[in-house]
């Protein structure tokens, strides 16, 4: 059993993961820290309230005091490390933010990890502090080039990168400095329920359902490879399973896309939904195929991001052969699954959209 700490459990593939592993540990105590930025939403864990194993503490990872009194009250012996600012174009236009919370919070974390779990006059305790990373601390491929491993050198290219690839590196040396018992992921683009719609896939979805323009950067050539997060949450399971302290494990989905494609798929998708359902007509009005008309004209070519990274895929060799790793998402059956999750949850991605959202939405626009 694994008593567990889950920081920015009420973001996205945070809340997807406390899902997850209470299917399938149901008898392990998780505390989830979030500060509710305006990515973190508590709706997203309702259905882990109430469980008597289940709490939400609402602050800051970069609060020492509140993480001390957490591992010690809550005897936690597993940190698993969510918490970030992860949105690049908001890096971008404002970089502090992910200095503090993803270089400083994670510092933070690690001290009070060292503290509480191997300051002890009888020796360390047993423990785990997962941090969770990305494939964007690598920088770029180009067209031809083999995938990222492990060992690809760090060239991160955007302020959020380079903060979650400082991140990474105080978590390696916090392990070989001061032997803290840690392990790293990187994965690829996660897709999934409970997704800011300011990311690629849910911005477009919400944003064809209500007839909006869908705004490539670029000219929509840039390659992603998309992983459903159950089969990230299932990668980070085996990690903390199987996986060997002090290394580093890639996830990625097998689903390498340009983007313009994903969006042409996503717009091929939601007029077949609407053919077949003739409901939506009347809930999404504003959609093209409410009219009969087909999703693809809202494309619609931008100033491309910059910096902006062409290309990003990981070889899974080594999550393969030592965790026995596989995505089992393929991209067809998870963006269906993704789309039917936001028709059937409107009330959800509205809320979310409310707030500073729209005022954001137009800085984007007067950005390009
Ligand atoms: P998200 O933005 O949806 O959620 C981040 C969560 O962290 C939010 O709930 C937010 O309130 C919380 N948070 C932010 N600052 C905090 C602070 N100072 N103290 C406490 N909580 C704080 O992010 P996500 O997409 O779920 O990403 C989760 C992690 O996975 C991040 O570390 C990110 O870098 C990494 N990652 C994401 C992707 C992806 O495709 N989304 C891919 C690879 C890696
Ligand atoms: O409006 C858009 N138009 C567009 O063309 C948006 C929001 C994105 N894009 C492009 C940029 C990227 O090539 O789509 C691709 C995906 O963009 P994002 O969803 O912003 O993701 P990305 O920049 O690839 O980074 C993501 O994957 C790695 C996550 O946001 C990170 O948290 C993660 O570390």
């Amino acid at each position: 059993m694994r008593r567990l700490l889950v920081t920015g459990g009420a973001g996205f593939i945070g809340a997807n993961f406390v899902h997850y592993w209470r299917g399938h540990h149901p008898e392990d105590p998780i505390c989830v820290l979030d500060c509710l930025s305006y990515a973190g939403n508590r709706n997203n864990l309702a259905e882990a309230e109430g469980d008597p194993r289940f709490t939400f503490v609402h602050g800051d990872i970069r609060d020492a005091d509140l993480v001390e009194k957490l591992l010690r009250e809550a005897a936690i012996d597993t940190i698993v490390h969510f918490a970030a600012e992860s949105h690049v174009d908001r890096s971008i236009l404002g970089p502090d933010a992910f200095i503090e919370t993803n270089i400083i919070g994670t510092h933070e974390l690690l001290k009070v990890a060292r503290k509480v779990w191997l300051e002890k006059p009888d020796g360390p305790s047993p423990h785990r502090f997962h941090h969770v990373s990305t494939d964007e601390v690598y920088g770029t491929l180009g067209p031809e080039d083999p995938p990222f491993t492990e060992a690809s050198p760090y060239a991160p290219n955007s302020p959020y990168a380079a903060s979650k690839a400082a991140s990474d590196h105080l978590v390696r040396a916090y392990h070989h400095t001061y032997g803290l018992q840690v392990t790293t992921s990187s994965c690829t683009n996660n897709y999934g329920p409970y997704q800011f719609p300011e990311k690629l896939i849910p911005l477009m979805i919400v944003n064809l359902l209500d007839g909006k323009a869908l705004p490539l950067y670029g000219d929509g050539r840039n390659v992603r490879d998309w992983l459903h997060v159950e089969d990230h949450c299932r990668g980070i399971e085996l990690v903390l399973e199987r996986g060997r302290v002090g290394e580093t494990y890639a996830f990625g989905g097998e689903n390498d896309r340009a983007n313009i494609d994903t969006v042409q798929f996503l717009c091929r998708l939601l007029d077949e939904a609407f053919a077949e359902d003739p409901s939506l007509a009347q809930r999404f009005p504003n959609a093209p195929p409410a009219r009969g008309e087909t999703s693809s004209p809202l494309i619609t070519f931008v100033k491309d991001r910059p910096a902006h990274d062409l290309r990003y895929a990981v070889d899974t060799a080594k999550s393969g052969a030592e965790l026995g790793y596989r995505p089992q998402e393929s991209f067809d059956s998870g963006i269906r699954r993704t789309l039917r999750w936001y028709l059937d949850n409107e009330p959800w991605w509205r809320a979310v959209m409310d707030g500073s959202y729209g005022d954001w939405i137009e800085r984007q626009y007067v950005a390009r």
